[in-house]
C-alpha cells in the first residue's frame, strides 16, 4: 500500500499558508527512506504546506496525476528510477512545478542532467530544516511568478488580437460606408394597384457586412451608428423627390433617436418630412431609451410619420404601439408566412388589423411571397403589403408586378 496519505494528513486547499499568508500550497515529497521522509514531511507541514509523500518514482507518478502541485522535493538515488527520471516524467506530463533534488553526492554529470531535465536546484543531504523550508518557499515563489508571466503573456496576446480585429472591422466598415447604396422596395395596395410608398433598404459592397444586420452591428460596435444613420438619411433625401409614390419609409436604429441631427429642421430629410415614415424596430430595446415619448412627439411635430416595424417578431412588442402611437404598423413576415393555410394565424392577423384600425394605424403585411398570402391578408382587412410577390428591393425605383 503506497504511503501517499499517512494518517493524520489532511490536504486542505484554500486554508492559509502559515508561511506566506496565501492559499495553502502542496508539496510532493519523494524519498525511499521512510523515517527521513516522514521527518522532512513534518518540517514542511509545520511550515504550513500540505505534503503528499511517495516512496518511489512510480508512486510519485501516481500522485502527480491529479492534484495541483506547487513544488516537488525528491531524492535522487532511489531503487528503481532516480529522481532525475521523475523530473523528466513530470515535464513530459506538462507539470511545471519546480523540482528540488536531494542528494548526498552531487556529481558534475548528474548536475548537467538535472539542468537538462528541468530541475530547479540541488539540496545536499543531510538537508537542514531552514534550508529545506527556504528552498521550498523559493520554489513556490518561482512557480507563482512563472504562472503570472504566462497569464500576462496570454493577456497581451489576447489584447493584441482584439486590437487587430478592431482595426480590420473598422477598415471593413469604412469600405461598407464608401460603397453604401440604398435599395427600394414598393409598398403596395394590391386591390387598387396603388403604390403607398417605398421602403429604403440598406445595402453595401463589402461582402462581410452585406446583411444590414451585420453592418448595423459593426456600426454599433465601432460607435459609428450616427455616421451610418446620417448617411442613410442623406441618401434617401437625395433620391426621394423622384419616387413615384407618396411615401418614403426609412428604417431607424433605436439609437438614431438619440442623434440631434434627426431633429434638425434644416437636415436634408426634414424638408421632406411630410412624405417620410420613420420605421422603428425594437431590435435593441426601446425600454431604456431616454425620453422616448418626447422624442417621438418632436419627430411628429416636424411632420414625420412613425411606423412600428417587424411587429410579431420576437423582439418587437405590443407595448411599442402604445408608446409610439404609430401611423403605420408593419406585420413581421412571420405573421404573414402561410397565413392562408393557418386558421389561428389568420384570426390573429384579422384581430390585429382591426384593433390597429381602431387605433388609427394602417397595417402593412411584410414579406408577402404568394398570391394566397396576398388574398388571405386582404380578407383579414390588411390592404397594404410588401414582398417579393410584388417586387424585390432594387435601385430607384422598382415597379410592382401584379400577376
Ligand atoms: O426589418 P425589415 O422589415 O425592415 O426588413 C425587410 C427585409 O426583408 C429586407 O431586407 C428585404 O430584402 C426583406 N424582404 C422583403 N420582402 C421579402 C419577402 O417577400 N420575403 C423575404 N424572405 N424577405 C423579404
Ligand atoms: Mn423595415
Amino acid at each position: 500500500m503506497p504511503d501517499l496519505w499517512p494518517a493524520g494528513e489532511e490536504r486542505v486547499h484554500g486554508a492559509a499558508d502559515l508561511a506566506t499568508g496565501g492559499p495553502r500550497r502542496t508539496i510532493l515529497l519523494v524519498d525511499d527512506e521512510a523515517p527521513l521522509r516522514r521527518a522532512l514531511a513534518r518540517v514542511l507541514r509545520d511550515a504550513g504546506y500540505a505534503v503528499i509523500q511517495a516512496s518511489s518514482v512510480a508512486e510519485a507518478l501516481q500522485a502527480i496525476e491529479s492534484p495541483v502541485l506547487d513544488a516537488i522535493v525528491t531524492d535522487v538515488s532511489m531503487p528503481g528510477d532516480s529522481g532525475l527520471a521523475l523530473c523528466a516524467a513530470a515535464r513530459e506530463r506538462g507539470i511545471d512545478a519546480p523540482v528540488l533534488l536531494m542528494t548526498g553526492v552531487p556529481t558534475i554529470d548528474s548536475a548537467v542532467e538535472a539542468v537538462e531535465r528541468g530541475a530547479l536546484r540541488y539540496l545536499r543531504k543531510p538537508v537542514g530544516i531552514d534550508e529545506l523550508v527556504g528552498a521550498v518557499r523559493e520554489a513556490v515563489r518561482a512557480h507563482d511568478a512563472a504562472i503570472a508571466r504566462r497569464k500576462g503573456a496570454v493577456l497581451l496576446a489576447d489584447a493584441e488580437k482584439v486590437r487587430t480585429e478592431e482595426r480590420e472591422l473598422a477598415a471593413r466598415f469604412e469600405r461598407a460606408i464608401a460603397s453604401m447604396a440604398l435599395a427600394f422596395q414598393p409598398i403596395v395596395q394590391p386591390k387598387t394597384r396603388a403604390l403607398l410608398g417605398f421602403e429604403a433598404l440598406l445595402r453595401c459592397g463589402e461582402p462581410s457586412l452585406a446583411s444590414p444586420g451585420n453592418l448595423l452591428s459593426a456600426a454599433e460596435h465601432l460607435g459609428r451608428l450616427e455616421v451610418l444613420g446620417r448617411a442613410i438619411r442623406r441618401s434617401v433625401a437625395a433620391v426621394a423627390g423622384g419616387a413615384p409614390a407618396p411615401l418614403m419609409f426609412v428604417n431607424l436604429h433605436p439609437r438614431d433617436l438619440l442623434d440631434e441631427d434627426l431633429y434638425s429642421p434644416s437636415s436634408a430629410l426634414a424638408s421632406l418630412a411630410g412624405r417620410v415614415v420613420l420605421e422603428i424596430t425594437e431590435r435593441t430595446s426601446l425600454e431604456d431609451l431616454d425620453g422616448l415619448e418626447a422624442r417621438i412627439a418632436r419627430l411628429k411635430a416636424l411632420g414625420y410619420r412613425i411606423a412600428v416595424d417587424d411587429l410579431g417578431a420576437g423582439y418587437s412588442g405590443l407595448t411599442s404601439i402604445l408608446r409610439l402611437r404609430p401611423d403605420v404598423v408593419k406585420l413581421d413576415m412571420a405573421l404573414v408566412r402561410h397565413v392562408d393555410s393557418d386558421p389561428a394565424k389568420m384570426r390573429l392577423v384579422k384581430a390585429m388589423v382591426s384593433t390597429l384600425d381602431d387605433l388609427g394605424a394602417i397595417t402593412v403585411g411584410e414579406g408577402v411571397e404568394t398570391p394566397d398570402e396576398r388574398d388571405a391578408l386582404a380578407d383579414a382587412g390588411c390592404q397594404c403589403m410588401q414582398g417579393y410577390l410584388f417586387a424585390r428591393p432594387g435601385p430607384p425605383f422598382p415597379s410592382a408586378s401584379w400577376t
